[in-house]
């Protein structure tokens, strides 16, 4: 009988991370009303934050502590606890904190697993439109238990394509600079609010890839591992930059779109 509180199955990780997600959003249901009463700022006075952000990563981690008490965690508003079992939690308690507070439907809770670094187990819940998100290593990627897979494009120049920016000006300068480099060269752009659901929505084929500059390891660990089980490919852009540059897409534009995201950076001017 494997031992509950230090099992690292794949599914068993997924389980108790489904559950989370789940206790998570519904928390994040019943406090929208008064959500903008709390707002506060982080990296600058664009970036928010709010105390449901914040109660809900204090959900996650109790649960967790008490469920898996020798797991690391590490959280988007703080969280960081050391761990020996190997097992690492990486969380996001509403990705896309600045659509939550408008009131904007793209914001979600997304709660990742891994093991000495390899993603293990992803949830990524999308609250305003109830879609659960669902991926383990090797099992596969689904929304609401159907299974789930990355678009079969193939030209770069059809894609359509997701992206995020900062909220520090210069680094908004520099991510303008590069999209203007991309926008003439593929169908078309998004731009969600929400770096794990950018993820969700390419692993279920809603865009054809995705790249941003200075993601977190909370905001795309659960949305990672869902584009690779969906078939899609996740890469980053190195030496670029030390904030996570991630570019991921559908297998069949990868290559094309990984070494257009380069030219564009290379083409920005000096970091
Ligand atoms: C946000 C991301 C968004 C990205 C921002 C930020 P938050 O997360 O999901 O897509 O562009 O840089 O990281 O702050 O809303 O959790």
């Amino acid at each position: 009988m494997p031992d509950a509180t230090t099992d690292a199955e794949p599914a068993a990780l997924l389980a108790l991370a489904t559950e989370l997600a789940i206790e998570a959003g519904a928390l994040v249901a019943e406090r929208t009303a008064g959500r903008a009463a709390t707002v506060d700022t982080k990296s600058s006075a664009t970036d928010l934050v709010t105390a449901v952000d914040r109660d809900v990563e204090a959900l996650i981690t109790a649960r967790l502590r008490a469920a898996r008490p020798q797991d690391a965690i590490v959280g988007e508003e703080g969280t960081a606890h050391e761990g020996a079992s190997g097992v690492r939690w990486l969380i996001d308690p509403i990705d896309g904190t600045t659509n939550f507070v408008y009131g904007y439907p793209a914001y979600a809770v997304s709660i990742g697993a891994e093991r000495d670094g390899e993603a293990l187990a992803g949830v990524v819940l999308d609250i305003a439109h109830t879609d659960l998100y669902t991926a383990a290593r090797g099992l596969g990627a689904a929304c609401n238990g159907l299974s789930i897979a990355v678009s079969d494009r193939e030209d770069l120049a059809s894609a359509l394509i997701g992206t995020g920016f900062g909220y520090v000006a210069e680094v908004r300068r520099r991510q303008g600079a590069v999209l203007a480099h991309v926008l003439p060269r593929v169908r078309d752009v998004r731009r969600s609010g929400s770096a794990a659901l950018d993820l969700c929505w390419l692993a279920r084929g809603r865009v054809d890839g995705y790249y941003e500059d200075g993601v977190q390891a909370w905001d795309t660990a659960a949305g990672e591992l869902l584009v690779r089980e969906a078939g899609g490919r996740v890469g980053r852009l190195a030496g670029v930059t030390e904030r996570g540059y991630l570019v991921a897409s559908a297998p069949g534009i990868f290559d094309a779109f990984h070494a257009l995201i380069t030219e564009a950076e290379a083409g920005a001017g000096e970091r």
